[in-house]
């Protein structure tokens, strides 16, 4: 069976979620490229390996040569000093996006985060056309990759899908992340709506299981036709405990962004 693209580039191959995508991503694509700015040793069959610093132009150019679609995962995932941050994810994101609109590679699915909307309250449901409210430098990071993706399509005609995702690890162990987990079968299919669906301009999509009292509703991007087939429901957390709406004094439970609200911003280091 032939395979949507020849050729397609993951970004952060060595992070948490690059690892486990890893061996998810070879219907996508006769070839995977996987790239990291760390060394993540030989590259399997029908895989390239490139070790990429993401603040480096000439490095991100080499990178994206011959690819037909980027999966970009790489770049810095959660809140820490501003100095990384802006290297990797602000930076990073300008040399990506110039190295795709000269390469002529027409589609980017770009590794958002539901921090930059972290601020809301838990109980309030959030929709892609409100308003960003980021919850730190790294959401903020975030902010600045789905408005520059924007940017390309408007003026370039660079495609890109921005996935805010929730919380995509193996299990939810608290509310928070019952709320906003995402299964990885969930993040892979997400992945194919985005690489496939004829059209999709720039498009931003909450990425979250069908889980009970989401706060995401994901309007914004029906046409990707997106269909989760997980939910959170299966899972006990929090001694069983019922879930609920926290005290305006936790800001960790009040606000969407969790324990990201508290943490941030560290500047100067
Ligand atoms: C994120 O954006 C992080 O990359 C991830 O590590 C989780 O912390 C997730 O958000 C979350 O909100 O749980």
């Amino acid at each position: 069976m032939s395979k949507p693209y020849k050729r397609i580039l993951l970004t952060g191959a060595g992070g948490n979620l690059g690892r486990r995508l890893r061996e998810r991503l070879h219907d996508f694509a006769d070839i995977v490229r996987l790239a990291d700015v760390a060394d993540i040793g030989p590259a399997g069959p029908n895989e390239e390996v490139v070790q990429c610093d993401l603040a480096d132009r000439a490095q991100v150019m080499r990178m994206c040569e011959g690819v037909d679609a980027v999966l970009h995962f790489g770049g810095v995932s959660t809140e820490v000093e501003f100095a990384p941050i802006m290297q990797a994810n602000i930076l990073g994101m300008v040399n990506l996006y110039e190295a795709v609109h000269k390469l002529g590679i027409r589609r980017v699915v770009f590794a958002s985060s539901n921090h930059t909307m972290g601020m809301y309250e838990t109980s309030q449901r959030v929709d892609a056309g409100m308003l960003p409210r980021a919850d730190g430098y790294y959401g903020l990071s975030k902010v600045w990759g789905e408005n520059l993706s924007r940017y390309y399509w408007d003026r370039f005609g660079v495609e890109t899908v921005c996935i805010r995702i929730g919380y995509c690890f193996p299990e939810p162990v608290t509310h928070r992340q019952m709320v906003t987990w995402l299964s990885l079968d969930d993040l892979v299919e997400l992945l194919r709506r985005a690489l496939v669906t004829p059209r999709v301009g720039h498009t931003i999509a909450f990425g979250v299981s069908d889980n009970p009292g989401r706060w995401w509703d994901d309007r914004e991007a029906r046409h990707l036709a997106f269909q989760a087939g997980d939910s959170s429901a299966r899972f006990t957390v929090d001694g069983g405990q019922p879930f609920a709406y926290p005290p305006e004094d936790d800001l960790s439970t009040f606000l969407q962004g969790g324990a990201f609200v508290t943490t941030g911003p560290k500047y100067p280091q």
